[in-house]
């Protein structure tokens, strides 16, 4: 612990005690164990979702217990759901004794078409070693192996690279350990959900459940840490659902006691060897939605004792974001060099959005800060907002179309319409005619991932657009579940089976938090989605 103290200089001076709060908060992992309930074999299929599905084999995971390893053997275990955590194996001696090394290559994956596209050369942006999988040379038969890495996933393949023909042994006893810190649901799943909105809403769960582990994490299998965006919607969903307030507060602490030497809050951090912030990793739009975060832990613990805590980091938040923000109320993107994502969308252009973002994180900051009784700290956000709101109708709504527009060439994004009305830039009425105007453009840039298309469901619903909201949601994230989703993804186009952020899908996560918001709606707004 001591190290991280050395490399950084705080900028606020309680950030040690906020991180010892941190560890006080962390949670115990609960354990469970699964045994494999099938064997499969994998088909390559140009109607399953990237081409590739698994259907039953005839063997069953007994008949692999009982047969004899052989150099150029494959089979896949299904162990029927998603996973996060240990496997394990023994092996079997079933004839004479060990003379020489068992080589087996063990890889543990989401989906079909991740364990069955050849990986190498490795195509992706992100190392080639998120992929799951490890070649192992077993010298001692006869004995349980738990493999160290924690894995997540569904599918294990078992490759047999090298068997000696002198001896013959067998695999036994695959099972897998898995944990997360999500205990059992206590809030009751709504009533009344369509046979459809049930299945949404348990794969929504599920997703929760899987990456709530010490921290919430992005996705376990890539990128396993805590993201400052990530963390707001999985603690939404969370409220609703576990109710684990614990780990929201965790997460608070350390993203506060991680800021930066200028008291920024980074994007991302990472717990192991010891919680540290990824260097250089700051993102405007991810600080401004710790403020959210925040809020909305304060409304629904009434902890005033963390919020009153860590509210000049809220405050520094909004400061930094205001830095950027000229005497004529408009954001510049270009003042200083920072990452704003939005989505992984290719050529999304953030000008408007961040407009948008500033505005709301000004009105949502000012929110918590009535709630503290600070607002005489804060009493220039709602002017400063006003000011925001109208160079935005100024300069980036097109009266005719009714639509609003981003950047130099006047881009028409789903995402630009969606922060203009979470940012009341736009009124409910404007919001419900550009949105629905940009839905019908068919050159509109769409959200590439759940993640943006969470903040345009949530955009319909503050503009009335119930139906709408409910289509959507049931067509997209159901979308995913007729192409055989367990846990929902984090890039998904259905337009695009092979959409990647890395430029290589089989990295993609399967398993991805900020994807389980379907659980927040359908709690939220239960009339609407029943
Ligand atoms: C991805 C992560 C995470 C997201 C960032 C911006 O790499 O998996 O979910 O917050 O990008």
């Amino acid at each position: 612990m001591k190290t991280l103290w050395i490399i950084l200089a705080l900028f606020f001076p309680q950030q040690e005690e906020w991180l010892h709060k941190a560890e006080q908060a962390k949670p115990v992992l609960y354990h469970t164990r699964y045994v494999p309930v099938r064997m499969v074999e994998p088909v390559q299929d140009t109607a399953a979702f990237q081409g590739w599905r698994y259907e039953e084999s005839d063997l069953t995971p007994q008949h692999i217990y009982q047969r004899p390893l052989a150099p150029g053997q494959s089979f896949t275990f299904d162990f029927g759901r998603h996973m996060v955590g240990y496997l394990s194996f023994s092996t079997q001696t079933l004839r004479r004794c060990q003379d020489a090394p068992i080589r087996l290559r063990l890889f543990m994956g989401e989906l079909p078409a991740e364990m069955n596209t050849p990986l190498d050369p490795w195509g992706a942006w992100l190392s080639r070693a998120w992929m799951q999988d490890e070649v192992i040379n077993i010298t001692e038969v006869d004995q349980v192996i738990t493999l160290p890495r924690r894995m997540a996933g569904r599918y294990l393949k078992v490759e047999v690279l090298g068997a000696s023909k002198d001896f013959d042994c067998a695999l036994n006893k695959v099972s897998f350990d898995a944990v997360s810190s999500a205990a059992e649901e206590v809030v009751p799943e709504p009533d009344g959900l369509s046979p459809a909105g049930h299945a949404i809403y348990r794969v929504g769960i599920e997703t929760l459940r899987e990456c709530m582990q010490t921290v919430y994490e992005d996705g376990p299998k890539r990128d396993r840490r805590l993201w400052a965006g990530d963390l707001y919607l999985e603690s939404l969903a969370n409220r609703y659902s576990f109710r684990n307030m614990d780990l929201t507060r965790r997460c608070l602490y350390l993203f506060a006691a991680l800021a930066a030497d200028d008291g920024t809050i980074v994007s991302n951090i990472f717990e192991q060897p010891y919680p540290h912030p990824q260097d250089s990793s700051y993102m405007l739009t991810y600080c401004l939605l710790w403020n959210s975060t925040l809020k909305e832990y304060l409304i629904d613990t009434q902890d005033f004792e963390t919020a009153r805590d860590l509210w000049p980091v809220a405050k520094r938040q909004v400061e930094d974001a205001l830095s950027y923000v000229g005497s004529n109320g408009l954001f510049d993107i270009h003042k200083r060099d920072v990452w704003i994502f939005f989505d992984w969308r290719d050529g999304l252009d953030i000008a408007t959005p961040m407009q948008c973002a500033t505005i709301f994180a000004l009105e949502e900051t000012y929110e918590l800060a009535k709630m503290l009784g600070v607002e005489s700290e804060v009493k220039h956000y709602p002017l400063m907002a006003k000011k925001m709101r109208k160079t935005a109708l100024r300069t980036m709504y097109d009266t005719q179309r009714g639509v609003m527009v981003s950047g130099p060439d006047k881009q028409i994004s789903i995402l630009a319409q969606t922060w203009a009305v979470k940012s009341k830039v736009l009124t409910p009425k404007q919001g419900r005619k550009a949105i629905t105007a940009a839905l019908a453009m068919p050159d509109a840039l769409m959200p590439g991932t759940p993640y943006g298309t969470h903040y345009l469901i949530e955009a319909m619903l503050l503009c009335d657009m119930k139906d709408e909201a409910r289509n959507y949601l049931m067509t997209y994230w159901g979308g995913m579940i007729q192409r055989g989703a367990d846990t929902f993804w984090e890039a998904y186009d259905p337009k695009d089976d092979y959409l990647s952020p890395y430029d290589f899908f089989p990295v993609n996560s399967a398993c991805h938090a900020w994807s389980c918001t379907p659980v927040y709606f359908m709690q939220k707004y239960p009339d609407v989605f029943r």
